[in-house]
């Protein structure tokens, strides 16, 4: 095994700034609010938490849109409260990630501010800009992430910029030295700060194919501006650039965002070994996309769980060794995965354990989307108006412009507009789920008076997800083979909603058995044992609402003789080759160096 890095043991707790907790009652998450609540954080298990952009913006995209790097929003707090948190979350052994957008600016950021006014001036050459073409019409065809064409004219400079999110998010020019050089030091910058790593927005949209040509009729982005050509030597450039003479400070986690990466990419972006390896992890969207129609994210189609097995066993068979595979189920820009993938109306406790079962224990480090660990739900939007997301608006616009009723375009987006998973954390059953004492920017969900952090909290409280993810977690971090171990799927009938894997930790072995040094304060006693323990896992969950027979065979007969049953979502005992609706079960077998 190349090296072991404190990512490969924990899992990381994903914040949505706004949405998190308000602490002065404007009714938008700051960073006091993730201060105050690090020990709910710590009692959960994670070892990191990542949280979105709070650096200076005009908020058009939720803080994707940068302003200032090495600031904080005043809407979030102040670079001292940042300070304050680190050195709270630090005294916890818990790492702080932050998200850098570096693909794109705000159109407020000085750099852009510069370079429109002054094209002969230091930043002239630091966005993408073209002349309007003598024939007329915009550079090339590209169009952009929002339902918009890629390029936008510019009155001042008499020329047209690229922008492949909304308009006042000019693409940056990396092919620049300079740009790339004052990226490294928004970095460092974080970094003396005391942030552990980041989280890389589209990371791999960053290099565009030289001349920009317009994409030939139905062929897709990649290698135009998806995965272009320089963006591995970019990356390990930046690597080795914010790794430079840099002491104790442990290592530096960067986790790439990767929208339409193939999986040969995704080998190449985290091959290699941690000092050339261009990202640690990359954020994959295949198993997202399992629900959508031809039509993309906006023609919603019904689960297919074998289509959810294959991309999955095909993401675990091509980020073996060296490789490392995240595992997330939904973040900001998603659904709510028990809305998406779950049934939160019959079965919310038992889907919302069946799904994180499922994912969290494969190989691979666990992104925990917040709220998901207490089943939040998709907000029931019911108009238009309520929409507050650029995306979804955006999309709605579309849709209606190439001539579907507003009624039906609704219907279209409600399901993953991305407002859905933004809505307040749902802290207790009182005034506004507990998460502000104003009004909140984006109103709870109504759900909250029974699904909130608190009353799952409880001391034995019946049904609590979170009490399930607490267990899962220490399971994970006690358990070798949990972390570190093989992965197998275990073959099904292709209409069977089963998921079922085997860990085995024999195939991936460290053999000098030696944890990387990353970083002495973090030694929280929670950190995981080696050489002890169980050295095979079964892991079976059902992914439907009906009783399921396990097919007979080696995952069928559970992990064969004295295997225990170490973590299940039902509390009376089941038939052993059954699985009641939404059922999960993890199986432990042989404990490893004993008679197995
Ligand atoms: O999720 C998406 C496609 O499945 C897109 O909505 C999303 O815009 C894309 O994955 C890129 O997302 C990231 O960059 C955007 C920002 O709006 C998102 O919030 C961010 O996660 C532009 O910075
Ligand atoms: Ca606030």
């Amino acid at each position: 095994m190349t090296g072991q890095s404190w990512w490969h043991d924990g899992a990381i707790y994903h914040i949505y700034p706004r949405s998190f907790h308000d602490t002065n009652g404007d009714g938008l998450g700051d960073l006091r609010g993730i201060t105050g609540k690090l020990p709910y954080l710590q009692d959960l298990g994670v070892e990191a938490i990542w949280m979105g952009p709070v650096f200076p913006s005009p908020q058009v995209d939720n803080g994707y849109d940068i302003s200032d790097y090495c600031d904080i929003d005043p809407l979030f707090g102040t670079l001292a409260d940042m300070d304050e948190l680190l050195e709270a979350a630090h005294g916890r052994g818990i790492r702080v990630l932050l998200d850098l957008v570096f693909n794109h600016t705000s159109d407020q950021h000085p750099w852009f501010v510069s370079s429109r006014e002054d094209p002969r001036g230091p930043c002239g050459d630091w966005y993408i800009w073209r002349d309007a073409p003598p024939e007329g019409g915009l550079p090339n065809n590209w169009r952009g992430f929002f339902s918009l064409p890629a390029w936008t004219w510019c009155p001042r400079r008499g020329q047209y910029y690229l922008h492949l999110f909304a308009a006042q998010q000019p693409d940056l020019n990396w092919e620049n030295p300079a740009v790339r050089d004052a990226l490294a030091g928004v970095a460092r910058f974080w970094l003396d700060r005391g942030v552990a790593g980041f989280r890389m927005d589209v990371i791999n949209l960053i290099s565009k194919r030289q001349g920009l040509p317009s994409l030939p009729p139905g062929e897709s982005p990649g290698g135009y501006f998806i995965d272009g050509p320089e963006v591995l030597p970019w990356l390990r450039e930046f690597r080795q650039a914010i790794s430079r003479g840099r002491q104790n400070g442990g290592e530096i986690l960067l986790v790439g965002e990767t929208p339409g990466i193939s999986p040969e990419a995704a080998r190449a972006y985290t091959g290699g070994g941690p000092e050339d390896r261009a990202l640690d992890m990359v954020l994959l969207f295949d198993h997202l996309a399992v629900d959508h129609g031809p039509g993309g994210r906006w023609d919603p189609r019904p689960l297919r769980i074998s289509a959810l097995r294959q991309v999955t066993a095909r993401w675990q068979e091509v980020l073996q060794e060296p490789s490392w595979p995240s595992l997330y189920l939904s973040n900001h820009d998603q659904p709510r995965v028990v809305s998406r993938f779950g049934d939160p109306r019959e079965f919310r406790y038992e889907s919302a354990t069946a799904l994180a079962t499922a994912f969290y224990l494969q190989r691979g480090t666990p992104i925990i989307y917040q709220g998901d660990e207490i089943a939040m739900a998709n907000y029931p939007l019911t108009s238009p108006g309520e929409l507050q997301d650029i995306e979804s608006i955006n999309a709605l616009e579309a849709l209606c412009a190439g001539g579907m009723d507003r009624a039906s375009a609704f219907e279209r987006v409600r399901h993953e507009a991305r407002d859905n998973g933004r809505t307040p954390f749902q802290w207790s059953p009182e005034e506004q789920a507990g998460f502000t004492r104003g009004e909140a920017w984006f109103p709870p969900n109504p759900d909250y008076p029974r699904w909130n952090a608190q009353v799952q909290g409880a001391e034995g409280a019946r049904g609590s997800v979170l009490a399930f993810f607490r267990r899962l977690l220490a399971l994970r971090r006690e358990c070798e083979v949990l972390r570190r171990g093989g992965f197998s799927l275990f073959p099904v009938d292709e209409e069977s909603p089963l998921f079922g894997f085997s860990r085995d930790l024999a195939p991936c072995r460290d053999p000098g058995g030696e944890r990387a040094q990353s970083g002495e304060r973090f030694q929280s006693g929670q950190g995981p044992q080696s050489g002890q323990g169980p050295e095979g896992a079964v892991i079976w969950v059902n992914l439907s609402g009906s009783q399921e027979e396990l097919p007979s065979g080696a995952g069928g007969d559970l992990a064969g003789e004295g295997a225990t049953l170490a973590l299940g979502n039902y509390s009376a005992p089941g038939e052993r080759g059954v699985l009641r609706p939404w059922e999960a079960r993890v199986y432990l077998r042989g404990p490893r160096g004993g008679a197995s």
